[in-house]
């Protein structure tokens, strides 16, 4: 079968909730994936980033292949051996003493917005349904009923109402606002220290710092959603490392299991996280042996390889090189260590024949709110790798 053959398949048979292009992969390896049709292509999305560590990484995959014939999945009514492990080495490894394993990362954002609704009942003396969290304008949290009730894009939430309440939305990367919608019944802040789906906007420096400090000033809870910017993508292990910050609660996904598997978590310190008690919140596949084993894996390769360091590092030169490409077409570059967004000017029309005319040329890329062209490749890329794609986007960024 050839790539047309596939995508009649999925025509015809498949859901149309996706729109991608028309690349059918058969096989990846690092930062290289292969076609049905024999080509060859640079990933320059990497799952938007849950391929930190690579595609197939061979620490990861052999860690799910020896745990896969031993046991994987006990359900939570049983104990595993490797569940106690990853709650010990993530803690040894952010700093938060407690976790708790979820899936995907739209289950892990709910997961903590039901903590911080409990905590807000029990700790703080809110009015019990009343609690209220504020988000930002232009978020992206995930596709589940709550995340989309506060989205800000028509396309994801227009037609799947009713939906659920007791969010207040204000504009990102201005904390005044944030401080201005604080009531007595605010619960938390919920945010990404980069919004990704909106295109790589980066919040002006001290902005999350600025947050923090209001949020604890008022007793309000600060979550920071890193499903997209933790785990080294951004040149620290989190991207609110960059500003010192610790948000209260931390919730991760993606690169958490390197792309093998739906691995995502909530940390948090005792006096919020041990708010949970025994039935309250649970999933059948959350934290199974399976999921554990591959997430402790994929945060050793992230410590072994040192990927922070090198998105730091890589990210910046890629950044530079990009900056340096003379083109009537780009608007500005933004982005921290590897997670760039090149956004175009309304002559580019449109960032998707960019990413059309890339495909042609042997690297993949997504266009994001039709102007902004992302450049996220797994973070285990090298200079030479970066070297031979900037003529490519030099002259894609040049076509007519
Ligand atoms: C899709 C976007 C990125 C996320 C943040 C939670 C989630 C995501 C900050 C939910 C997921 C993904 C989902 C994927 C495309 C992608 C995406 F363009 F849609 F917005 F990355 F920018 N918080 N983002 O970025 O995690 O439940 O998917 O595991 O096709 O929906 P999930």
């Amino acid at each position: 079968m050839k790539t047309k053959d596939y995508i009649q398949l999925e025509q015809d048979y498949g859901a149309h909730n996706y729109l991608p292009l028309d690349v059918v992969i058969v096989k990846a390896d690092g930062v290289w994936v292969y076609d049905v049709d024999g080509n060859k292509y640079l990933d320059c999305l990497s799952a938007y980033s849950a391929l930190n560590q690579g595609h197939v990484h061979p620490k990861i995959m052999q860690a799910m292949v020896d745990q896969a014939k031993k046991v994987t999945l006990t359900s939570r009514a049983f104990r595993n051996d490797q569940l106690a492990l990853l709650y010990k080495e993530l803690s040894d490894m952010t700093g938060y003493e407690m976790s708790i394993l979820m899936n995907s990362g739209a289950e892990a954002v709910e997961t903590a917005i039901k903590l911080v609704r409990k905590w807000a009942y029990q700790v703080k003396g809110i009015p019990r349904h009343e609690a209220e969290i504020i988000v930002c304008e232009g978020n992206f949290h995930g596709r589940t009923m709550t995340a989309i009730s506060f989205s800000t894009e028509p396309l994801y939430r227009d037609d799947f109402g009713p939906f659920t309440p007791g969010f207040v939305i204000v504009a990102y990367n201005d904390s005044a606002a944030i401080e201005a919608a604080i009531t007595p019944n605010t619960a938390a802040v919920m945010l990404e220290p980069i919004q990704g789906e909106a295109g790589v906007i980066t919040p002006s420096e001290g902005y999350l710092k600025q947050v923090a400090e209001i949020c604890s000033k008022n007793n309000v809870l600060l979550i920071a959603d890193e499903i997209q910017t933790g785990l080294g993508r951004t040149g620290k292990l989190f991207a609110c490392d960059h500003e010192g910050v610790r948000p209260d609660i931390m919730v991760i996904g993606k690169a958490l299991s390197g792309g093998f598997y739906p691995v995502s978590a909530v940390l948090a310190d005792k006096p919020i996280m041990g708010l949970f008690k025994p039935g309250e919140h649970g999933s059948t596949f959350g934290g199974s042996p399976l999921a554990a084993a591959v997430a402790r894996a994929a945060l050793r390769v992230i410590r072994e390889e040192k990927l922070a360091e090198r998105a730091e590092l890589l990210g910046t030169y890629f950044m530079e090189q990009l900056e340096e490409i003379p083109s009537p077409y780009v608007h500005e570059v933004r982005g921290k260590g590897l997670l760039i967004g090149i956004e175009l000017k309304p002559e580019a029309k449109g960032a998707r024949r960019f990413s059309e005319a890339l495909q042609k040329r042997g690297i993949l890329t997504k266009e994001t709110h039709e102007t902004v062209i992302r450049i996220a490749p797994p973070l285990v890329i090298d200079k030479s790798t970066i070297d031979w794609a900037i003529p490519v986007l030099r002259e894609v960024l040049n076509m007519s």
